[in-house]
Parts: structure tokens; C-alpha cells; sequence
């Protein structure tokens, strides 16, 4: 560390030198992040309210109400009504609640198990290591969709939990989340519904009447949902959210922290000290976009999904590796060559996209950053590569 502190103008030309070789969200070189730009509006009330703290909610009582506004709202637009929530520093956290109270709701189950599909985030295989549960991991058709007899059969007596995703982190599918609800009918299981990736865009899916499959708190069975802000939310990074349909498993398996400057309350949260500022935010950019806005942005990132895929169609040598839903596009090879040399060359050319090897494919998720004119530009050097 320094001895003497140095001139803001020195620090901003050291920053700015360093970080010279990050890749920008603007240029369009980032084509495979599940994060984007944060809406300006989000970005402005952040820095307003950084040191709000949502661990000390006592302390920050119209933050704290400002928070349940917020998801009493993403009930209404995740069909539950009633329910609650908080916010995350990501899906991982988010996951790792939800697993954690699928364990706490059976304490009869010694060696508690957790049926997932292979296609889960490696936030549930860190989830399951910390908490000591099983993860047991369904397979995949071959047009990768869920193998539902298969996860039928992994449910045993151990089985506290059940997950399914909306949105999947690979190729942004949907898990057939009535045909497991009705798996775990009338059985003591907790269903979580990983919507990290798809639980900003699905509710706006069906408004520009493309399908969107059931999914959200309408399925019956359903008792969780985590849907991340800082993905399709245009939220400022970190800002994750888990969301309940039964009120009581906060006072059944949350935290109690009685010594707080702001009083007594229970939380269900891994950290402690939380941030506020970025849950205004997200506030914001729900007042300030409303639904028809981000019905908006939706629809361009649908447009523009439409336009790859219709291109990726038109190469010889790759081919999609199924139709997408939502905006996550998957190629892989038309000869079941390997995906590796192709993603090399485009990261020679500065394309930075997802590469899933166990699926041999490379992943472009079109976010709102990106712009119809780098697709253009990336199926050029896509071609050209390709051609060689
Ligand atoms: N659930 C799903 C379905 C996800 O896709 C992810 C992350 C998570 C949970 C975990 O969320 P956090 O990362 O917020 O904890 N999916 C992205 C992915 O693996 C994460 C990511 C984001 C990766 C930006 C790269 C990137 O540039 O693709």
C-alpha cells in the first residue's frame, strides 16, 4: 500500500490504463455473458444509494419497504400473488437458499437427496457440497430436453427436493415444469424453478404471443422461483432474487440476528451485509420501463435471435443445436466435429462466446447489448472461419 494517497486525476489514468483490456459490453464482443449494461436509470440510482444496507434492515426501514413493493410485484408478474422474496447477490446465492430450505423442510430425512437435470447450473453442485445433500442428475433426450422418466426414477424416500429450470444456463430451454409438479404431487418435496436466466423474459414472452411454456408460481406445485435482476432485469451486478409461495419458511428456517443496530428480524440470506442500492435499482427500472417496455427490449432481443438463427441456417458445416425459446441461440457442428477449433478462431477474432464441451457446443445469448449489426459482423468472421 502507498504511503501517501494519490491525486484523483492519477487514479483515474492508472484505472484507466488497467483496464484497457476488459471487453466491452458496447463493441459487441461479448456474445456469450448472461449479463449486460445496466439500464442508465439503474446505474444513477446505485450510485445514489450505495451505502444503503439491507442486512441492517432496521436501519434502512424505507429500503426495506421499498424491497417487498418490489416483490409483491414480481408476484403479481410471476402469477403467485402473495408471495415473498429478497434479493440476492446472484442465482448461485438465490440456489443455494432454496436448497438449503429444501433440507431444512424434512429434518426426518438423514442423507437428504436432490433430483436436478444434467443441464442444472454448477450452483446446485456447490449448493449440494456445502450443504451435505445428494445431487442425483437426470439426463437429457437427445434434442436435449428433459428425460422426465428418468428424473421420476431418481425420486426415493430420501428426495427433499426437486429442481427445474426455466431457462437453462446452455441453450435457454424450459424443463416441463407441470409434468414435475405432477411427479411430486401429493409427496413431501420442495419444488425450486431455476429462473436466474429466464425469469425476466419469459413474462414478456408471452405478451408478444410467442409460446412460453408454464413455468412460474400458476403451476401448482411450485414452492420457489429465483430470478436474477442482474441478467434480463438490465439490473446493476450483484443483484439475484429468491422468491417463496408460503409465507411461513421464513419464520420456519430463517436466520435470527437479534444484536443488529436496527433491532431483531429473520433473513434467509448466506451474507450478511446486503446491498440496498442496487435493490432500488431495480425498483427504478421497473417504474421506469413498466411493462411495455420491457416488452420493448424483449421483442428486439427476439428479433434479433430470429435473424441469427435464419443466418446460422444458411453456413455449411454448423447447425443449431436446437430451436431456441428465448434468447440464447446454441451451434454446434453439422459432422459432430469438435466446437473447439471454432470457438479458438473466434476468440483469435475477439468473439467471446459460452463453449459447453459435454454438449459440443458454443452458445451466443443475445442480450440487449447486443446490436444486429455484430451479429452481421460475427456470421462474416464465422463464415470466414468456416471456409478455411
Ligand atoms: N442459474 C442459471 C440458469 C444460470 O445460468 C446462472 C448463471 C446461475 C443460476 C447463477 O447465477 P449467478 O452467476 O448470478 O450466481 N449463468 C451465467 C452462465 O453461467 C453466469 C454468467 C454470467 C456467465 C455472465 C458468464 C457471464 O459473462 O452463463
Amino acid at each position: 500500500m502507498l504511503k501517501e494517497g494519490l491525486e484523483k486525476q492519477e487514479i483515474l489514468k492508472i484505472l484507466n490504463e488497467k483496464l484497457k483490456s476488459d471487453y466491452s459490453y458496447k463493441s459487441g464482443s461479448i456474445l456469450g455473458s448472461m449479463c449486460t449494461e445496466p439500464l442508465a436509470i439503474a446505474v444513477e440510482i446505485y450510485m445514489k444509494y450505495v451505502a444503503k444496507n439491507l442486512g441492517d434492515p432496521g436501519l434502512f426501514l424505507g429500503t426495506a419497504d421499498l424491497e417487498e413493493e418490489l416483490v409483491t410485484e414480481i408476484g403479481d408478474l410471476f402469477s403467485g400473488k402473495k408471495i415473498i422474496g429478497t434479493f440476492t447477490t446472484g442465482g448461485s446465492e438465490a440456489n443455494l437458499i432454496a436448497m438449503r430450505i429444501a433440507k431444512k423442510l424434512r429434518p426426518d430425512i438423514s442423507f437428504p437427496e436432490v433430483v436436478v437435470p444434467c443441464s442444472a447450473h454448477v450452483s446446485f453442485d456447490k449448493a449440494a457440497d456445502l450443504l451435505g445433500i445428494k445431487l442425483r442428475k437426470a439426463k437429457l433426450n437427445d434434442n436435449f430436453e428433459l428425460d422426465l422418466n428418468h428424473f421420476n426414477s431418481l425420486i426415493n424416500n430420501n428426495t427433499c427436493g426437486v429442481v427445474g429450470i426455466a431457462g437453462t444456463t446452455s441453450l435457454g430451454l424450459i424443463d416441463p415444469i407441470e409434468d414435475i409438479g405432477r411427479i411430486i404431487e401429493n409427496k413431501d418435496i420442495f419444488f425450486h424453478i431455476d429462473a436466474a436466466f429466464g425469469g425476466f423474459i419469459l413474462p414478456f414472452l408471452k405478451n408478444l404471443n410467442l409460446p412460453s411454456p408454464l413455468w412460474d408460481f400458476s403451476v401448482k406445485f411450485v414452492d420457489s422461483i429465483t430470478a436474477d435482476p442482474h441478467k434480463m432485469g438490465m439490473g446493476v451486478i450483484p443483484t439475484g432474487g429468491i422468491f417463496l409461495r408460503d409465507k411461513s419458511i421464513l419464520q420456519k428456517t430463517g436466520f435470527e440476528i437479534p444484536y443488529l443496530a436496527g433491532g431483531n428480524f429473520k433473513h434467509l440470506h448466506i451474507v450478511g451485509t446486503r446491498s440496498g442500492g442496487t435493490v432500488i435499482a431495480f425498483w427504478a427500472i421497473l417504474k421506469s420501463l413498466g411493462i411495455n417496455g420491457f416488452n420493448k427490449i424483449v421483442e428486439k432481443c427476439m428479433n434479433n435471435t430470429n435473424y441469427l438463427v435464419k443466418r446460422i441456417g444458411e453456413i455449411k458445416g454448423i447447425k443449431l443445436a436446437t430451436n431456441p425459446i428465448m434468447n440464447v441461440v446454441g451451434i454446434t457442428t453439422e459432422n459432430g466435429r469438435s466446437i473447439c477449433k471454432i470457438d479458438e478462431e473466434l476468440r483469435k477474432k475477439n468473439w467471446m462466446l459460452g463453449k459447453f464441451e459435454e454438449f459440443n457446443l458454443i452458445r451466443v445469448v443475445v442480450m440487449p447489448h447486443v446490436q444486429k449489426n455484430h451479429l452481421i459482423s460475427f456470421i462474416e468472421d464465422l463464415e470466414s472461419i468456416l471456409k478455411k
